[in-house]
């Protein structure tokens, strides 16, 4: 089993990774002054020139890019080639008001399918491998972008796409899958289902997932292991900055690599928008270093992270960063406190009497933050007595109340109650007007 897709750029010491990230990132700042009106603008508001990058300690004078910019320039207005050039759009879909849309020419895909076969090796994916691609196919990113890159590596793909539970479980096992592709909660739905379904996991071939698009805890990771009996690896990306592939887990589950041949990450403090050190938590912003049709600069992407740049025991010299334990904007802020879905759903799986399924409701009481987490019990607890959830209920209160510092009604909800997702799954339901 080949455990590297491009052993060169993925082993290379930190200061060839310097080197080649200085060339790229001089052309890419000429490039974009030239044909980008926006960011020429925003350079010449900041008094800098493309001449003036000469370090990639320079990369911190460059302005940053925000998903508000992104809207302004609806729909192209970020190309840096003439639209002819582009071969291909995708859009988030954002909740409100017009998508982001992204375009990418014919190089960018193959730089795209490149990184997500790197991805896959990354995660321990071969040719050989039956590659069942549950992301949803369309303008979201996931579906297209694992696609091409499982052909890139000459695994077979399977582009079922999300949805059809049924008929997802009965394909995996007449076709062999090797590798699952979709987002965590979905995993997580369909492992229930497979159970549910008496199908005996020695039945199938599954040895790996390769999930990401929404946040997740480790404590979810172990229960997808243990319940679809594979390594399960995280995957992050962007369409902003490209798609899946951005950066994945390798078999040391130790952080992400970030391919840092082709992006350049930082974490800065959201509120100072200062770079802060290696270690410490703050908002991930990516430069992209080869892509021609969208590109961007110091994109603010408000996922929340730390980076580490230790090298690995896999090998890899790219740096490593922290799950995303949530987003500026998911951040809830409860009675002062700042709290994220992750933390809770962490706290949740600890006891393993509950599922992970849950639903966060925060509402405003008579002036005052109310937070209800409600969770499925597993079909164990369910049958106990009262007496016994009683008991579970003042646990998970007490020890939400240790870990996050807010107390919290808990309502455990009877298995399968909850709505469930094909895609990215919706946590939280904020009733404050605020
Ligand atoms: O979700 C790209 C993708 C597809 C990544 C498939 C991985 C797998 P967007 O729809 O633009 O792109 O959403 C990007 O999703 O800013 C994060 O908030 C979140 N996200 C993506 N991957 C992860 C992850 C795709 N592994 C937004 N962990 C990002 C946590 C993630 N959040």
């Amino acid at each position: 089993m080949s455990l590297y897709w491009d052993v060169y750029h993925e082993t290379m010491s930190r200061e060839q990774l310097a080197d080649i990230q200085l060339k790229r990132l001089k052309s890419l700042v000429q490039r974009v002054y030239t044909s980008v009106p926006f960011y020429r603008q925003a350079f010449q508001e900041k008094g800098i020139s493309p001449g003036d990058i000469n370090s990639l300690d320079d990369l911190k004078n460059l302005p940053f890019t925000t998903k508000k910019d992104l809207r302004d320039t609806y729909p192209f207005g970020l190309f840096a080639v003439p639209r002819s050039e582009i071969v291909r759009m995708h859009a988030s879909s954002g909740t409100t008001g017009k998508p982001i849309v992204v375009g990418y020419t014919k190089r960018d895909l193959e730089t795209w399918s490149d990184l997500v076969a790197r991805c896959i090796t990354v995660a321990g994916g071969t040719k050989e491998d039956v590659v069942q691609n549950a992301y949803g196919y369309g303008l979201f990113t996931g579906g297209l972008g694992i696609h091409y890159g499982a052909e890139r590596l000459g695994a077979t793909i399977v582009p079922i796409s999300g949805g059809n539970t049924a008929r997802q479980i009965m394909l995996m096992q007449d076709f062999g899958t090797t590798i699952l592709t979709c987002t965590p909660s979905y995993a997580l739905y369909l492992a229930e289902e497979i159970h549910a379904a008496g199908v005996d996991l020695k039945n199938l071939r599954l040895k790996a997932g390769i999930f990401g698009a929404e946040p997740w805890s480790d404590n979810m990771r172990i229960q997808l292991e243990e319940k679809l009996g594979i390594s399960a690896h995280d995957i992050y990306g962007l369409s902003e900055v490209l798609g899946p592939g951005v950066g994945v887990e390798c078999s040391c589950k130790n952080g992400l690599h970030i391919f840092e041949d082709h992006f350049i990450p930082e974490i800065i403090d959201p509120k100072t928008e200062q770079p802060v050190p290696y270690g410490q938590k703050g908002e991930l912003v990516f430069t992209t270093l080869t892509k021609e049709g969208f590109p961007v600069i110091r994109y603010r992407t408000r996922d929340i992270s730390a980076l580490h740049p230790e090298k690995c025991a896999c090998g890899r010299t790219h740096l490593r960063m922290e799950r995303i334990t949530g987003r500026t904007d998911d951040m809830l802020i409860i009675r002062g406190v700042n709290v994220f879905p992750s933390q809770i759903e962490s706290v949740l799986l600890e006891f393993g009497e509950t599922e992970p399924h849950y639903l966060l409701v925060v509402d405003r009481k008579a002036g005052m933050d109310d937070l209800e987490i409600q969770v499925e019990l597993s079909q164990k607890m369910f049958s106990d007595k009262v007496a016994a959830l009683e008991v579970l209920e003042r646990r998970l209160r007490q020890r939400i109340l240790s870990v996050l510092g807010i107390s919290a009604r808990i309502r455990l909800v009877e298995p399968k109650s909850l709505p469930r997702s094909e895609g990215k799954a919706k946590r939280v339901i904020d009733k404050r007007e605020l």
